[in-house]
């Protein structure tokens, strides 16, 4: 067994060879194994539907079902690997499919819309046709979204409680009571101050 000190990201080729200490004369040399180190894998969901559309952070809500990831790769993938997208959905792990890759860029949207709901979402470069979210050779981190796909107009009456002005003045921060219709959303309004 050979254990090799750390080993840098990217593509790697091994190759090993028998060589005789005394008189430094090597056999044949074996076959070329291939294989990468991946440390990092990096992901944007983009929401392109209706009047917000922008990269959704951990725990936005969305009106867009079919979000799409996309990344970039440090190298590209070996022919028995593939980049796969995962979904959580009340605690049950699921293959969503894999996504198209193009050199070193990577985008995958859902043939089938997300249903409505709260959706945990991970990019993973695995062996190819696995489905096995416990082999991946590297996940992303996870990124929660809400699916809200008939957000509807809020019919909430609401009253201005506070009033955030920030240091320089350029904005001011208007913030609501109660919350708006879903608790993790707070709605603001923010007023810009032409001229200041
Ligand atoms: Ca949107």
């Amino acid at each position: 067994m050979f254990k090799p000190g750390k080993a840098v990201e990217g593509a790697h080729q091994l190759t090993a060879v028998v060589e005789n200490l005394a008189t430094g004369l090597q056999g044949s040399p074996s076959s070329v194994y291939n294989f990468n180190i991946y440390t990092a894998l990096p992901v944007t969901i983009m929401d392109d539907v209706g009047s917000s559309q922008t990269a959704l952070v951990n725990n936005a809500i969305t009106d867009d079902a079919t979000p799409t990831l996309s990344g970039s790769l440090i190298t590209g993938l070996l022919s028995s690997e593939e980049l796969a997208i995962y979904d959580t959905v009340n605690g049950v792990t699921s293959k969503l499919g894999t996504a198209i890759i193009n050199g070193l860029t990577w985008s995958y949207t859902p043939e089938v819309a997300l249903a409505d709901g709260s959706h945990v979402l991970m990019a993973a470069i695995q062996a190819r046709g696995s489905s096995d979210v416990a082999k991946t050779h590297i996940a992303s981190s996870s990124t929660t979204i809400v699916v809200d796909t008939n957000p509807g107009v809020p019919s909430q009456a609401v009253n201005i409680s506070t009033l955030e002005m920030g240091a320089k003045a350029r904005y001011i921060m208007l913030r609501f009571s109660p919350k708006a219709r879903s608790e993790s959303l707070i709605a603001r309004i923010y007023l810009r101050l032409w001229g200041l």
